[in-house]
């Protein structure tokens, strides 16, 4: 359990800090997000009522589950899957999915200008195809976004509808931002939907969290579009997951590789790159020895001087890089895509 834990973590620490979806969109828009190819991206979006005194405080959860993929070329297929919907009543279907595909046809997240996408998808709920046509504008810390919503069957009701919602992110600093929405249907009108939302990268992860309020219950293009007459307060997490990250599940190991100074160079100090740690915090070592770097992770590595001194390529798993220093002196280091390992080699 513990190493399945260590493995989860790796694989998370070592994602790079791309698809900070929560910093480019509002919490009731998708805006024009595609994941990046070979991304599989799990959403959720956990939203709840509490019951003022006379209904006991009852807490009323209405959480979305989403999973997308990342197909290249800007285009995703995913899907939302709600388990407590209020978006059908006649009958009641209280679980709601809906399947969509998305073509980011211009632009691309975090990049100033416009973004522009199309969003097929299918409420299996409302027996409804719905569809969005969405635009974001970025301009430095700024994106605003609009969208155009179209269903044959709002509702599981056998009325087609539109509805319009526009928002807006603020990013303060390049970790924390602001988001807020609106949106409504079009004659007949319903209660609008708003959310506002504040919004973290969470530091040294590739997640985005975001704590909201809002009137609207599921996060799919329906549940989006309607208030439910009360407000709801929730969270938000992203977690993208690269595929290409699983494959030593499925590969043997690979073969070890050395980089760095030749063979036959007098190694005087073994330090292991595991679970995310430099395994000997300081060495000591004499002037013309080496350190010998060997990667146990299922996640490169690098060992980066924070001095003048040269340090390593990526080191990849199994591999092992070896390092001669000819200088006396005290050589603090680090690794590049996880800075918060780190280990000091003292040459005397
Ligand atoms: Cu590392």
């Amino acid at each position: 359990m513990k190493h399945a834990l260590l493995a989860l973590l790796a694989l998370a620490a070592a994602a790079p800090l791309g698809a900070q979806s929560l910093m480019y969109r509002t919490p009731n828009l998708s805006g024009t997000w595609v994941p990046d190819p070979g991304v599989v991206q799990f959403n959720f979006v956990h939203r709840f009522y509490v019951a003022p005194s006379a209904g006991s405080h009852k807490v009323t959860n209405f959480p979305t589950f989403t999973f997308a993929l990342g197909l290249g070329h800007d285009l995703a297929i995913g899907t939302h899957y709600g388990t407590n919907s209020l978006v059908v009543q006649t009958p009641y279907r209280p679980n709601e999915t809906e399947v969509y595909a998305r073509w980011r046809v211009m632009g691309a997240e975090g990049k100033d200008g416009f973004a522009v996408s199309v969003s097929p998808a299918y409420n299996f709920a409302a027996h409804s195809a719905d569809g969005e046509l969405a635009v974001d504008y970025t301009i430095g810390r700024l994106t605003l976004s609009g969208a155009a919503r179209g269903m044959t069957k709002a509702f599981g009701i056998d009325t087609a509808r539109a509805a319009f919602p526009g928002g807006a992110v603020a990013r303060l600093t390049d970790y924390i931002a602001m988001s807020a929405d609106v949106g409504s249907f079009v004659s007949p009108t319903v209660r609008a939907a708003w959310s506002v939302g504040l919004d973290f990268v969470i530091p040294g992860s590739p997640h985005t969290f975001s704590l909201q309020a809002s009137n609207a219950t599921t996060s799919t293009l329906q549940g989006n579009s309607i208030g439910f007459g009360k407000m709801l307060y929730g969270f938000e997490f992203t977690i993208p997951l690269h595929l290409k990250r699983f494959s030593p599940w499925f590969h043997k190991s690979p073969p070890p590789v050395t980089l760095g100074a030749p063979a036959g160079t007098a190694v005087a100090a073994e330090i292991a790159m595991t679970a995310l740690k430099f395994r000997g915090d300081t060495v000591t070592i004499s002037a013309g020895q080496a350190v010998r770097w060997t990667n146990g992770d299922p996640v490169e590595h690098t060992v980066t001087f924070d001095g003048g001194e040269p340090g390593s390529p990526p080191i990849p798993p199994n591999g092992a890089y070896v390092h001669r220093f000819d200088r006396p002196g005290t050589y603090p280091y680090h690794c590049t895509p996880h800075p918060f390992m780190k280990g000091v080699v003292v040459v005397k």
